[in-house]
């Protein structure tokens, strides 16, 4: 059985949680308590998640984990195979999600919440900052006028992406164009999605 861990309302454990949902997959999900108890890092040393546990499988990283489900229990149209071209752009934006999006977005997490008054709008910040800014627009611009980053179905990439962008709006109430408000609200109104962000509190199987 696939188990997902994560934090109660864990930012990027919906993607592996969503991802499930969509493809149809049986899972249950583990709350993990902050700060982690010394059996959950037993199992993830990091004390991060999302951590997933599927029979011999055991791996963090939301995007691994995503990219491993449609892997091992596709084919699904999350990652089409079909068109070459396609792929490697899903594939190519999933990255993106957390490399470029969610690992940026995290310095500033720590420097808001963590960081000395006199930091919390530092060089590294204000810089940070931009990039990010820089990160979304190319999100923006490869979206154009369609309701999915690649293709005309959901992807591995809207996961990846929106998601990021939901911390960036949540944590750091950062700004987002009308036309990616509009998309991000129109994959949270699949039922999939719904499904997802009613999983994250319920509770382990007795
Ligand atoms: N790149 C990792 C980032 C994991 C991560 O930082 N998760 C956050 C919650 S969304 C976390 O566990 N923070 C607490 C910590 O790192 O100790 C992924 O995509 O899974």
């Amino acid at each position: 059985m696939i188990r997902i861990h994560n934090f109660p309302g864990g930012a990027r454990g919906i993607r592996a949680i969503w991802a499930c949902e969509e493809m149809g997959l049986a899972y249950e999900t583990s709350a993990v308590t902050f700060p982690p108890s010394d059996a959950y890092k037993a199992l993830n040393p990091l004390g991060s998640v999302p951590f997933l546990e599927d029979g011999a499988v055991a791996i963090n990283e939301s995007i691994a984990i995503m990219l491993y489900l449609a892997e091992r229990y596709g084919p699904t149209p999350l990652l089409p195979k079909g068109d070459p071209v396609a792929l490697a752009r899903v594939m190519q934006l999933t990255v993106y999600g957390e490399a470029s999006l969610g690992a940026g977005i995290d310095p500033l997490l720590m420097a808001k919440f963590g960081a000395p008054d006199a930091d919390k709008l530092n060089w590294s910040v204000r810089t940070q900052v931009g990039r990010v800014e820089r990160f979304i627009a190319y999100v923006e611009a490869q979206l154009g006028d369609r309701p999915f980053l690649v293709g005309d179905d959901l992807t591995l990439a809207d996961i990846a992406v929106t998601t990021a962008l939901g911390i960036w709006q949540g944590a750091l109430d950062g700004p987002l164009s009308e036309r990616l408000l509009a998309w991000r609200a129109g994959l949270a109104a699949r039922p999939a999605w719904q499904r997802a962000q009613a999983a994250q509190v319920r509770p382990p199987p007795s």
